[in-house]
């Protein structure tokens, strides 16, 4: 086998021309978007690396699966295609589809929160899964290991709980005051960090002890069990399949953007083990907020894609390529110095902003100002996930500091070949070796809400 990388396990059937831009036209884009990338038009952006959320390719498979969607309003043939694969794979009795995760998360949380200053705890909570606890009325509490935030020494498992501080936190708010225990695979807010299976273990006979129901958050639990495969002492001979039916049978709910692991377009699923007054309840507010419980804001037509996809994203060929990917991509700006979330995770490498602009305080938003510095260095678009992300908090208002200020390069999945990648490295490089230059930022524009969706910043001078 090539030594170099993993050459990809498919060929290219269609393509889709990106544009090079100048470096002139790209300040002006910029500066136009409010110094915000995602405000940027796409057709403006040469390698889009904002996020790997619904922009992988899908496979012939899965657009010959499209033409045999059955676009029924109520029990739609593709529904039914859709349930049995996410059921054979969870081992769940209750399934409903749902436009994206967080369409998920709007149906689930709400019905988990039963009286007020409740809690969930997560290793870490996505930051829409965030917004979605805040909004029914909650609070979000993080509890991962603290190795997670050292970026520089290695641990296989970054993204596990901190399983004392996790008990800690719920003798101390009371076990009927937390509304759910959601754990993230991989840990993306931290790197796209795994979570070992033993990790899991602990924290289902916490929640078991205390009566609390465990929640998956896995929009990347096919990476996840690829890397527990990889790393975890006695999971070498298992499928990457049978590793994910053990993390299953460990939860009681599983939430999924299925524009990750589906590897879809768009899609969310809920999958409930066995509470059938959840599901009850569920399916009834799924109706005002996504649509009926056999589309969930999906057409027949994304259903029929998921099913296949779901099942492709489990082969091992696909993940070996994929994961050796992004851990390419990490190893060169290692090389070239750039500091980084190591290892490098699933679906992204996390660059380490605190280490790379140390001069730019957390209230100027250092990964940001990288962020914009890599888009005008070579149209590559990163997303910022630190405390521009982050927000303020809720009681306060004050801003959050956030303990890692990260630039993500985020990996479409089947999109880019490892020459893009060599571009990404290369910008990246050069933008370390001006990094003396790079400014703060401040705000234009500041929504109250997910602000870095939609703000407008400036430079400071
Ligand atoms: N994640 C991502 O880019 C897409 C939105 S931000 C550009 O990483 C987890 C672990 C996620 C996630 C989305 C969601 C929400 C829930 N949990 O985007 O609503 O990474 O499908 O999923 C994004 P939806």
């Amino acid at each position: 086998m090539n030594k170099k990388y993993v050459a990809p396990p498919y060929r290219i059937k269609m393509v889709e021309p990106i544009k090079v831009t100048t470096k002139k036209e790209r300040i002006e884009y910029l500066k136009t978007a409010g110094y915000n990338p995602f405000s940027l038009r796409s057709e403006d952006v040469y390698i889009d690396l904002l996020t790997d959320s619904g922009t992988g390719a899908m496979s012939h498979y899965q657009w010959a699966a499209l033409m045999m969607g059955d676009e029924a309003y109520a029990g739609s043939r593709s529904f039914y295609k859709f349930e049995k694969v996410v059921k054979d794979l969870t081992g769940y009795k209750y399934v409903i589809p749902a436009h994206q995760g967080r369409g998920a998360e709007q149906v689930v949380l709400p019905q988990l929160v039963k009286h007020d200053n409740m809690v969930f705890i997560s290793n870490m909570h996505f930051d829409t899964t965030r917004a979605h606890v805040e909004l029914a009325g909650a609070r979000a509490i993080d509890c991962v290991i603290p190795e997670c935030f050292d970026t520089v020494n290695y641990h296989p498992f970054k993204g596990n709980f901190d399983l004392v501080k996790l008990e800690e936190i719920i003798r101390e708010k009371g076990s009927n005051n937390v509304a759910g225990i959601i754990m993230t695979v991989t840990n993306n807010s931290a790197g796209g960090q795994p979570v070992s299976h033993e990790n899991l273990r602990g924290v289902k006979e916490i929640a078991n002890k205390y009566g609390i129901t465990l929640l998956i958050d896995g929009a990347r639990y096919a990476e996840n069990s690829f890397f527990v495969k990889e790393r975890e002492e006695g999971y070498q001979d298992k499928s990457i399949k049978e590793i994910a039916r053990e993390l299953f049978d460990m939860a009681d709910i599983f939430l999924m953007s299925a524009k990750k692991d589906g590897l879809v377009n768009i899609g969310g699923i809920i999958a409930i083990k066995n509470d059938e007054d959840l599901f009850n309840q569920c399916r009834t507010f799924i109706v005002p907020m996504e649509g009926f419980p056999t589309y969930g804001g999906l057409a027949g037509r994304d259903m029929e894609a998921l099913a296949v996809g779901l099942l492709e994203a489990l082969e091992f060929d696909y993940q070996q390529h994929r994961i050796d990917q992004v851990r390419y991509l990490g190893d060169k700006l290692r090389e070239g110095g750039v500091p980084i979330q190591y290892p490098t995770g699933g679906h992204a490498v996390f660059v380490d902003c605190k280490l790379f602009v140390p001069h730019i305080p957390y209230h100027q938003f250092p990964a940001q100002s990288v962020c914009n510095e890599t888009y005008l260095e070579a149209g590559v678009r990163p997303v910022e996930i630190g405390s521009f992300l982050l927000g303020r908090d809720p009681d306060t208002h004050e801003n959050l500091e956030s303990p890692l200020e990260l630039m993500r390069l985020t990996i479409p999945r089947r999109t880019y070949t490892y020459a893009h990648l060599d571009v990404v490295a290369e910008a990246v490089i050069n933008v370390y070796n001006r990094r003396e230059t790079l400014k703060g930022l401040e705000f234009d524009y500041e929504p109250p809400v997910l602000r870095h969706f939609t703000a407008r910043l400036k430079p400071i001078k």
